[in-house]
C-alpha cells in the first residue's frame, strides 16, 4: 500500500512488493560478472520494502547490493515506480540497463516503451555507500543509514497515452470561501501516432470540465479557472480534502488537495487568516525493527501519540517522509515541515558541485512529489549546515530559487545553528534555529540571552519582518532512568529542561512555533555513538519502541495550554 487514495481506476497498476532474491556484494564483482542478467545462485531472499540492516546479518552492511524479481505483463508500455530507494539505484530489466537514480528518500520512474508480453526480470544494484565529500547526507549523521528498497515498488502497465504529469493548483477569493482551480497537464502519445483524446476532469465525482485534446508525443496543457463556491477549508484538525480525477479514454489519475492559505506576514505565521503557533516536534521515520521501512499501522500510531501530545505540527526530519505518512497528515490535519537530507555540511563540501546538483535534485523530487499536499506548510532546504560560509550563502541560494520556481504558495526555511553568525536569513520566509542551551554547553538559563540575540541580529540587519521558529530543542533521557537529583541522561532531567524551554518559547510573542527534539528515540550512526548511549540519540519523548518518557505528560500539559 503506496497511498491513502485510489490514485487509478483506469490504468493498471501492479505491486511488485514481496519476497525478492538478495545478494550483499562488499567487493563491487556484479557489475563485471553481470548479476544483472544471472543473478548469483547463492542469494538469499528478503522482502521489499525493507531495509537490509533489519535482516539477521547485515546489521552494519553499508555498501553495494543487489536486488532481483520477476513480473509478467501483458501490454507493450510499461512504467516501473520505486518510491525509495537508499543511495544510487541501478535498474535493468531482462539483463539491460534502464538506468540510475541518486537518492534515497523520493519517487522514481523508467518508462519502457515496447516490452514484449511475457515474464520479464528485474534486477536493481542498492548502494549506500556515504563518504565526506560526494553524498547526501555525508558518512556523519545523528541517525542511521539503513539500506535497501525501503518503499514500495510498482509496475504500471500504460496504454498508448497516458497523464504523465499534473499540477492542479488554485486561487481562493478573499473570504476564503470560493476557489479557482487550473491544472498544468502533460499528456503523452507512446507511439509515433497522433491521437486524439477526450479529456474529462471530475471533483469529488462532479465533472467541471470537457474537452478534446490532440497528444502527439509529450503534450501540455493548461485548464484554467474552473470555479468551485463554498468550499471547505482544510485547517489544523480539519483535513478536508477534495479528489480530483482527471480522465482520458485509455488512463486515468485522481490527486487529492485541500484548500488553504498560508500567509507570513510581521513576523507572524498566519493561516486561513488566523496567526498561528505552531506546536511542533521532530519525527524521524524509524523503528528498530523495520529501520525507515515502517508500516503503515506504525505511522498512524505515532501521529495517533503525537496528536495526544497536543501538537499541530510535525517536522520531517531530515527527509522526505513516505506518501502515505503525509497522505495520513492530510486526513487528519496535520501541518508538516519537509526537507531533504542535507545534514551538518561543513565548507568543504557544500562546494563541490555534485552536492549541489545532488541537492537540486533532491528538492525537485520533493516538490513535485508532494506538492499538493495541503498539509506541507514548509519546505526546508537543509539543516545545521555551515550557513556562515559563502559556499554556505550559495547553495542556500540556488536551492530556494528553485524551490520558490517551482511552487509560489509555501514558505521556505533552513534549520541554522549558527543564529549569530548566519548569512543567509534573507534568503527565506522563516527564520528557523536549532539549540540545545541547557543539554549542549551553556545553562538553561542562557536561553534569555540567545532569543535576545537573536532578535538583535535580525533587527541589526532589516530582517525583524521575519517568523521565528525553533526547530530544534530538546535533552537525551535513557528510557527508564528516574533520579531524585534529575543529572543529565535522566526521564527527570528531560522533562525538567523541556518544562523551562517550551514555556519560556511559547510564552514569547515573537516566537511563531516549536518543534521539540525529538518524538522517538532512534539508532545513530558510528560516527556519534561516544556521544550517544546504547548508540541511539536518546531526546525522544518516547522511546524507539513508543513508550511515554516521564515529560511526555508534561509536553502535553503546557502544549495544551496554548
Ligand atoms: C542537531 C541535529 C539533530 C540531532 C540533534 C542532537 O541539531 O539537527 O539531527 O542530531 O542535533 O540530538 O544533538
Amino acid at each position: 500500500m503506496t497511498r491513502l487514495f485510489q490514485r487509478h481506476q483506469k490504468r493498471s497498476v501492479k505491486s511488485l512488493d514481496g519476497l525478492w532474491r538478495f545478494k550483499i556484494d562488499p567487493k563491487r564483482e556484479g557489475f563485471e560478472k553481470n548479476w544483472f542478467q544471472e543473478f548469483p545462485e547463492d542469494s538469499c531472499q528478503i522482502p521489499v520494502p525493507s531495509c537490509w540492516n533489519n535482516e539477521l546479518g547485515y546489521f552494519d552492511y553499508e555498501g553495494l547490493a543487489w536486488y532481483a524479481t520477476t513480473f509478467t505483463s501483458t501490454q507493450k508500455h510499461l512504467n516501473l515506480v520505486f518510491s525509495g530507494v537508499t543511495g544510487l539505484a541501478c535498474v535493468y530489466l531482462d539483463g539491460k540497463r534502464l538506468g540510475s537514480h541518486y537518492g534515497g528518500f523520493t519517487n522514481f520512474n523508467f518508462l519502457v516503451k515496447d516490452v514484449s508480453a511475457g515474464e520479464h526480470l528485474l534486477v536493481v544494484a542498492v548502494d549506500n555507500t556515504h563518504d565526506d565529500l560526494n553524498t547526501i547526507p555525508l558518512s556523519r549523521v545523528d541517525w542511521f543509514h539503513y539500506g535497501g528498497i525501503t518503499r514500495s515498488v510498482v509496475v504500471m502497465e500504460l496504454a498508448d497515452t497516458w497523464i504523465r504529469d499534473h499540477k492542479i493548483h488554485y486561487e481562493l477569493d478573499q473570504k476564503l470561501e470560493n476557489a479557482s482551480l487550473s491544472l498544468d497537464l502533460t499528456l503523452e502519445g507512446l507511439t509515433e501516432q497522433t491521437y486524439q483524446r477526450q479529456l474529462r476532469i471530475y471533483v469529488e465525482d462532479e465533472e467541471v470540465y470537457t474537452g478534446t485534446v490532440q497528444v502527439n508525443g509529450a503534450t501540455s496543457l493548461q485548464i484554467q479557472r474552473i470555479k468551485l463556491s463554498g468550499i471547505k477549508l482544510w485547517d489544523v484538525g480539519e483535513g478536508n480534502l477534495y479528489r480530483v480525477r482527471i480522465v482520458i479514454d485509455d488512463d486515468d489519475i485522481t490527486e487529492r488537495i485541500g484548500f488553504r492559505g498560508i500567509e507570513i506576514s510581521e513576523r507572524k505565521f498566519l493561516l486561513n487568516g488566523r496567526e498561528l503557533t505552531i506546536k511542533g516536534i521532530n519525527r524521524h521515520e524509524e523503528h528498530p525493527d523495520w529501520g525507515f521501512a515502517v508500516p503503515f499501522k506504525l505511522m498512524k500510531r505515532d501521529v495517533d501519540i503525537i496528536k495526544n501530545l497536543g501538537c499541530n505540527a510535525i517536522r520531517g526530519s531530515h527527509y522526505p517522509n513516505a506518501e502515505i505518512f503525509l497522505d495520513y497528515c492530510d486526513q487528519e490535519g496535520i501541518l508538516f515541515w519537509e526537507e531533504i537530507p542535507m545534514w551538518g555540511f561543513p565548507e568543504e563540501p557544500l562546494k563541490n558541485p555534485l552536492i549541489r546538483q545532488r541537492g537540486l535534485q533532491m528538492h525537485e523530487e520533493m516538490v513535485r512529489r508532494d506538492y499538493h499536499h495541503p498539509c506541507i506548510i514548509i519546505w526546508g532546504l537543509h539543516n545545521e549546515i555551515d550557513t556562515r560560509t559563502e559556499a554556505g550563502f550559495e547553495i542556500t541560494k540556488a536551492f530556494s530559487e528553485l524551490i520558490r520556481s517551482l511552487d509560489q504558495t509555501r514558505p521556505i526555511t533552513y534549520a541554522t545553528m549558527y543564529p549569530f553568525e548566519d548569512r543567509c536569513y534573507s534568503l527565506v520566509d522563516i527564520v528557523s534555529v536549532n539549540h540545545y542551551s541547557g543539554w549542549y554547553g551553556e545553562e538553561l538559563e542562557n536561553w534569555k540571552s540567545v532569543l535576545k540575540q537573536l532578535k538583535e541580529k535580525l533587527d541589526a540587519e532589516g530582517n525583524s519582518h521575519l517568523p521565528i521558529i525553533i526547530s530544534e530543542f530538546g535533552a537525551g533521557a535513557v528510557y527508564g532512568e528516574r533520579s531524585f537529583e534529575a543529572p543529565k541522561w535522566t526521564e527527570n532531567y528531560q522533562e525538567k529542561y523541556l518544562e523551562y524551554t517550551l514555556k519560556l518559547l511559547l510564552e514569547d510573542s515573537e516566537i511563531c512555533g516549536t518543534y521539540i527534539w525529538q518524538y522517538c528515540d532512534i539508532r545513530s550512526s558510528a560516527e556519534m555513538e561516544l556521544s550517544r548511549p546504547r548508540s541511539f540519540n536518546n531526546k525522544g519523548l518516547v522511546n524507539e519502541y513508543r513508550q511515554p518518557k516521564q515529560a511526555y505528560w508534561r509536553v502535553k500539559e503546557i502544549y495544551e495550554q496554548f
